[in-house]
């Protein structure tokens, strides 16, 4: 058999082809912020991801099932399925924050739902809601409504990857909520596989797949801090930089603020060790 060839970067990611019915999924430890990738790498952040993102695979099958054939002993790389994925964002909100608030701001509705008035920045909603996105190649993702998703899936498969993706948004948030950590929102990637079943794909329930916040010190009327990446967000601010690319070089006191947020995140929801994580990372399955 050949070398797994490399097929797809993402900003983060890296995706290999095993063979016709396999790909490799690696993720670094690049983080980007402002939408710019960093010169500098948080270790182990890679390992966090793909940690966090086998663990939810591993809970959620009684939900859906998922693309997650093999964890490789790295940590940071996953053995996948190669499906046929859906061509939108499965996102699922819980609170209203980024374009979900900007949307309801600007038109007190947000793809289609039509929300009560009065709301503010951060806040709960009355019940979780799925906004599909298109898939933007560049640039950012636009909401569109359930008629417009319906028309790209095909109107039973729109309807599996809503009722997919709410469940696993309540199974997760409910999870991490008793953890002391708000699952705001999430995205997932779902596609189908040869036999016809839908399947959950990409990562998710990760920091870089969704809105992680501290439950401690949630205030609405205001955006919250990021659990994970608010030290580079605030040390970015105050350098002044232009948030063009390249981004700048991050300091070391805020690599080992990052990376142990990160890590605390993984160990807050998973209640493993990310030392016995990176001994044996099939603990998480
Ligand atoms: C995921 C992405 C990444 C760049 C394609 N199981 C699957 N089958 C077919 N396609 C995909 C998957 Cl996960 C697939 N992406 C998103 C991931 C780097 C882009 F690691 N693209």
């Amino acid at each position: 058999m050949p070398d797994a060839v490399h097929v797809a970067s993402g900003k983060v990611r890296e995706i290999y082809e095993l063979d016709d019915e396999r790909l490799l999924l690696v993720a670094s430890d690049r983080i980007s912020t402002f939408d710019v990738v960093l010169a500098t790498p948080i270790p182990d952040k890679g390992r966090v991801l793909t940690g966090l993102s086998a663990f939810w695979f591993a809970r959620t099958t009684h939900i859906v099932s998922n693309h997650l054939l093999e964890l490789r002993a790295d940590g940071r790389t996953m053995v996948c399925r190669r499906l046929q994925m859906l061509p939108i964002e499965c996102v699922v909100r819980g609170y209203l924050a980024g374009s979900g608030w900007k949307d309801y701001r600007e038109t007190g509705a947000t793809s289609g739902h039509v929300l009560p008035e009065g709301l503010r920045e951060s806040q709960r909603l009355p019940q979780p809601i799925f906004t599909p996105a298109t898939k933007a190649s560049e640039g950012h993702d636009e909401n569109i409504d359930e008629e417009q998703a319906a028309a790209l899936c095909g109107a039973d498969r729109y309807r599996e990857a809503q009722e997919a993706s709410l469940a696993l948004y309540r199974f997760a948030s409910e999870h991490a909520e008793a953890r002391g950590i708000i699952l705001a929102d999430t995205k997932f990637e779902l596609g189908v596989a040869p036999d016809g079943e839908i399947v959950l794909g990409d990562e998710a329930l990760t920091p870089d797949s969704s809105r992680f916040w501290p439950m401690d010190g949630y205030e609405p009327g205001r955006g919250q801090p990021s659990f994970d990446k608010q030290f580079v967000r605030d040390w970015c601010e105050e350098t002044g930089w232009d948030k063009a690319p390249p981004g700048p070089e991050l300091p070391n006191d805020v690599v080992v603020g990052t990376r142990a947020r990160y890590v605390e995140a993984f160990e807050r929801l998973t209640e493993i060790s990310f030392d016995e994580y990176l001994s044996d990372p099939e603990v998480v399955l």
